[in-house]
Formats: C-alpha cells, sequence, structure tokens
C-alpha cells in the first residue's frame, strides 16, 4: 500500500493500522496527490478483514499545516467546479464504516483540522495546536470545518475561530470539546495505539454499529436518530458475539470475539 518514502505510510499492528501522513517538508500540506492515497488506504483498510480499528496521525510538528496553499494558488473557479474539489476525494473518509482514530500532535491548520474533524476520535498531544485560519488567506474552511466544529464546540466557539483565526491549544481543544482526549508528548503514539488496540479487542460489527448510530445524531431529528438505534440494538441481538459477551459476563470469564 505505501513504500517508505510514500506521501502516507502504513504499518500494521495486530488488528490496527496506522496511517502516517508523510510531507514533513510542507508540514503534512494536504494536496490531491496525499487525499487521493489517504482515500484510497482507508477504503482499503476498511476492506481488510484482519483490521478493526485505524489511527492517522502526522509528524511531532504537524497532523497536517493545512490544504496545500501552493498548490492552490492560480487555481480558477472552473477548475475546482470541474474536479469536484475536496468531494472527489476528502469526502472518500464519510464510506470508512470502521472506527478512526486521528492523533494529532502539533499544527493542525485548516483543511488539517478539518480533517481531524472527519474522524470519530479525535486524541490530541500537549503540543497539538488547533485552527481554522482561512480567513487570514481571504478563504474560507471547506471541507466540513463551518459545519463539523460548530457541532462539535458550539455556535460561539466555531465563529471565534473562523473569523479571528484565533489558535486553540490543546487545553483549551480539550475543554471546548473539540477532542476526546489529551496525552502526553511523550510516547504519544504508543499511548494512542494503547487505546486503539483496546478498542480493537472488541467486537467489529458492535463498533460499527455504534460508530454509524452516533453519525446519526449529526444528520437526523432525535426521534429518526433513536429510531435508528433501536434498530441497530436490536440487530446485536442477532450477533454471535453479543451472546458470547453477555454470556462471558454471567459466567465470569473473559469474552472470545468473532466479530461475527
Ligand atoms: N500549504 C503549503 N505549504 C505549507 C503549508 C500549507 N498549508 N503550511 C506550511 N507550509 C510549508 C511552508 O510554506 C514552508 O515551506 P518552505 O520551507 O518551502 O518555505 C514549510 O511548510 C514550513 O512552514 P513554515 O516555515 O511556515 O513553518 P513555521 O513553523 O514557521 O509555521 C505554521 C508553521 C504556523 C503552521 C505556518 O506554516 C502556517 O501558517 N501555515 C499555513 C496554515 C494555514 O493557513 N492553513 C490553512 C490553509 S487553507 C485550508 O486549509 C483550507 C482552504 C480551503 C478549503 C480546502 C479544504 C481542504
Amino acid at each position: 500500500m505505501a513504500s517508505e518514502n510514500s506521501i502516507l505510510l502504513c504499518e500494521k499492528m495486530g488488528r490496527v493500522a496506522l496511517l502516517k501522513l508523510n510531507r514533513p517538508e510542507q508540514l503534512n500540506a494536504l494536496n490531491d496527490a496525499l487525499m487521493d492515497a489517504l482515500g484510497e488506504a482507508l477504503l482499503a483498510l476498511d476492506r481488510d478483514q484482519d483490521i478493526s480499528v485505524i489511527v492517522l496521525t502526522g509528524s511531532d510538528k504537524a497532523f497536517a499545516a493545512g490544504a496545500d496553499i501552493q498548490a492552490m494558488t492560480d487555481w480558477t473557479y472552473n477548475d475546482v467546479f470541474q474536479s469536484s474539489f475536496i468531494t472527489r476525494n476528502w469526502e472518500t473518509i464519510r464510506k470508512v464504516r470502521k472506527p478512526v482514530i486521528a492523533a494529532v500532535s502539533g499544527f493542525a491548520m485548516g483543511g488539517g483540522c478539518e480533517l481531524a474533524l472527519s474522524f470519530d476520535v479525535i486524541i490530541a498531544s500537549t503540543s497539538a495546536k488547533f485552527a481554522l485560519p482561512e480567513i487570514k488567506l481571504a478563504m474560507m474552511p471547506g471541507a466540513g470545518g463551518t459545519q463539523r466544529l460548530p457541532r462539535a464546540i458550539g455556535k460561539a466557539k466555531a465563529m471565534d475561530m473562523c473569523l479571528t483565526a484565533r489558535t486553540l491549544s490543546s487545553e483549551e481543544a480539550d475543554r471546548y470539546g473539540l477532542v476526546s482526549r489529551v496525552l502526553s508528548d511523550e510516547a504519544f503514539i504508543d499511548e494512542v495505539l494503547k487505546i486503539a488496540t483496546s478498542m480493537a479487542s472488541f467486537s467489529l460489527p458492535a463498533l460499527i454499529s455504534i460508530k454509524e448510530s452516533i453519525n446519526r445524531t449529526w444528520e437526523s431529528p432525535l426521534s429518526e436518530g433513536i429510531t435508528f438505534e433501536r434498530n441497530s440494538l436490536y440487530a446485536r441481538f442477532a450477533s454471535v458475539d453479543a451472546h458470547e459477551g453477555m454470556h462471558a459476563f454471567v459466567e465470569k470469564r473473559k469474552p472470545i470475539f468473532k466479530n461475527c
């Protein structure tokens, strides 16, 4: 899937796959080649029966410093319209059913922050910094930032971030609800992988059902979301793993999940 020199690296550890954005000289600025590679890798891992959880990370200095400004400088309306910019590759992320953790160190700016917001769990290191500074370029967030950020942290904070270009520390991001947890910079990725490995020890269909159900919150009124959740719960009773999990609890032993 990815060689040593690739712009996207992939390593598998048990049922966890670690993807690493690898354009360090450009602080992992997200150009089309990188987003194409990321979309393809995510879909391949989603199909991979040996993988349950995906972790995406960058470097210590930058998760990603945004969309590649250099690449966009001379693009016209027609260029982005005809090539279906963002929709064509970024939207691939929405097709991924398995849980994806964004492990953010350093800068998550603009499209980098939007990329993290597209995933299911954001774990930040203490060095992480989050901003949607597109206003400084007379641009605007365009990969879901104006939609996902207010849903995550509320209108007041989202307006403040997008209209003033302010940068949030990891502590502020945690307090506002932008990230799931903050972990020390030291051994950061190892600690994230421990969380991913623990998650991957659970039943995969159950993980997928929970992810789908939580994502419904954003896309449906409460009554429809509750109905979706209820039907997903009913489907759990058709799963081998759910019976195994409940029997194991009652029998005071560890469950053995078969991901079915
Ligand atoms: N695009 C292209 N190159 C970049 C980017 C970027 N977003 N960010 C950094 N780089 C490059 C720099 O040009 C520099 O290259 P070189 O060494 O060749 O000069 C190298 O990375 C290192 O950067 P700096 O020297 O600037 O590093 P600093 O540590 O001094 O500063 C910062 C780090 C603060 C992160 C700074 O690089 C910065 O402000 N970057 C731009 C952040 C930004 O504005 N991001 C938003 C971009 S626009 C966007 O994401 C959305 C656009 C519209 C929607 C599209 C959705 C995908």
